[in-house]
């Protein structure tokens, strides 16, 4: 996305329901009286970081009566000219408003993350701290929530930084073995460079420890309740969000299209998905629904087998049981003969009975609890892109240590650390190699 020299306007509250206050911001503009027509006072005697009321007008006509803060660039949150609008949250008024500014040419409705792309173009934000930021907004788990405050905080970043520096002693440290190791000494040269990457190499798997390929179920943490038809999905599903949510009948295969609501556990918003029966599809909208059970199930956090124990088939639970649900839950269990029709069941790990009376899902809760404390005791990464780029690092220095070991050419070492330096920029962004250079004359006292 390229700067191109516009003012961005955008709602930055979330303008798609009414509330009391939306605030609306623009951004870029030359100077702060360029919008003159619109307001009701004199905006060339407005003071930054001061907030004002004003009425806001189209062609005379009163618009709204607001409250607005300028912030002056580059003291604001893009860097730039900032105006931040707190206006009367009425959805049609936000939208009036929003056109109302774009009726100047310069102006025109930002693009998703604008303002925070903007931020990253002038600085403001570092890209770990504008990961952080999009975690933090989206987070619906503690462990998102408090990650992308460390990012959005610098913490993460500060690792990455710590490691970067590790790496720039390393290689340093290797720079002087090649190139002054008169002046240095072999030994003394060859220790500093097992030293300094001992101490690299410890820092980076460290973050390699948190790295966990299944990190991203922990962003929106899904429980999935699957099972043959009829045996009750919807049934349970509604009963745990407390309302008739999901469509119940004794015809099997009535859910078709997987149904999802948010219910919390512990202080964590999951997302509870009833899903269709899985069987031999009657129909192509069947087939389908069974495909997207599949689906959720393969990507859920949580998954749950529900079995009526009175009407399962063997071979298509055997089927089902290929995969690795957390917990099995028996419904029914409120009607006669439940206890000889479980015997004929062969059933492993974690078991529930629950019948039509049963309204308390805390044993569930606790179980799916316990996985989600044992899922994030470790602090998972959660970005992506710090995943894939650790990795990388992680691949690359093992690679590395391997020629450490058993090479003594210097040329290919120096040629191996510069690709996992090229790794490691990535997590930080480009580096130009006179730092490099800077390093190796700040740390090390050379033509002593
Ligand atoms: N007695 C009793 N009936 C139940 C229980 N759970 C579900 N039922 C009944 O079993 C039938 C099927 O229930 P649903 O919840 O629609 O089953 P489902 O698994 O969602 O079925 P599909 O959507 O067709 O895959 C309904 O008539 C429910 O009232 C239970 O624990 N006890
Ligand atoms: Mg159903």
């Amino acid at each position: 996305m390229i700067h191109d020299g516009k003012t961005i306007i955008a709602c930055a509250s979330g303008a798609h329901a009414h509330a009391a206050i939306a605030v609306i911001r623009l951004s870029g503009f030359q100077q702060l009286s360029d919008f003159q027509s619109f307001f009701s006072l004199q905006l060339a005697l407005v003071k930054p970081r001061t907030m004002m009321r004003a009425n806001l007008a189209s062609n005379g006509e009163m618009v709204d009566d607001i409250c607005f803060c300028y912030f002056a660039a580059p003291a604001s949150y893009t860097g730039e000219n900032l105006l931040e609008l707190y206006v009367h949250g009425n959805t049609l008024n936000v939208e009036r408003i929003l056109a109302l500014f774009q009726t100047q040419k310069s102006v025109r409705l930002a693009r998703p993350g604008e303002f925070s792309l903007r931020a990253l173009q002038s600085k403001k934000l570092t890209l770990s701290q504008v990961e952080g930021l999009d975690l933090f907004l989206n987070a619906s788990t503690p462990l998102a929530l408090n990650q992308g405050m460390a990012l959005l905080h610098g913490d993460l970043h500060q690792a990455y930084l710590d490691l970067f520096v590790s790496y720039k002693h390393h290689k340093a440290a290797l720079e002087l073995l090649l190139d002054f190791h008169e002046d240095v000494g072999e030994e003394e040269g060859r220790a500093q460079l097992s030293e300094s990457w001992k101490s690299f190499f410890a820092q980076l798997g460290s973050l390699q420890k948190r790295l966990d390929p299944h990190s991203s179920r922990l962003l929106r943490p899904e429980i999935v309740i699957a099972g043959l038809p009829n045996a009750g999905k919807s049934t349970l599903f509604n009963r745990w969000l407390g309302e008739e949510r999901a469509i119940v009948s004794a015809q099997a295969g009535t859910t078709r299209d997987y149904i999802a609501e948010d219910v919390q556990i512990d202080g964590v918003t999951y997302r509870l998905v009833d899903t269709a029966g899985v069987r031999e599809a009657q129909d192509k909208i069947e087939s389908r629904g069974i495909e997207l059970t599949q689906q959720r199930l393969a990507r859920a956090f949580y998954s749950v087998l529900l079995i009526n124990p009175f009407e399962s088939d063997e071979n298509e639970l055997k089927q089902l049981m290929a995969h690795p649900f957390d917990l099995v839950v028996l419904t029914h269990a409120d009607c006669e003969g439940f206890s000889d029709a479980k015997k004929r069941l062969v059933l492993s790990g974690q078991t529930l009975f629950f019948g039509n009376k049963d309204n308390d899902f805390s044993a569930i809760g606790s179980f799916v609890n316990k996985k989600y404390v044992e899922a994030t005791a470790h602090s998972p990464i959660l970005q992506e892109r710090h995943k894939s780029v650790i990795s990388a690092c992680w691949l690359k220095s093992q690679a590395y240590q391997n020629t450490l070991q058993n090479q003594s050419d210097m040329a290919i070492l120096s040629h191996e650390l510069n690709t996992l330096g090229h790794c490691l920029q990535e997590l930080l962004g480009i580096v130009s190699p006179d730092e490099v250079l800077d390093h190796i004359f700040a740390n090390f006292c050379i033509g002593k």
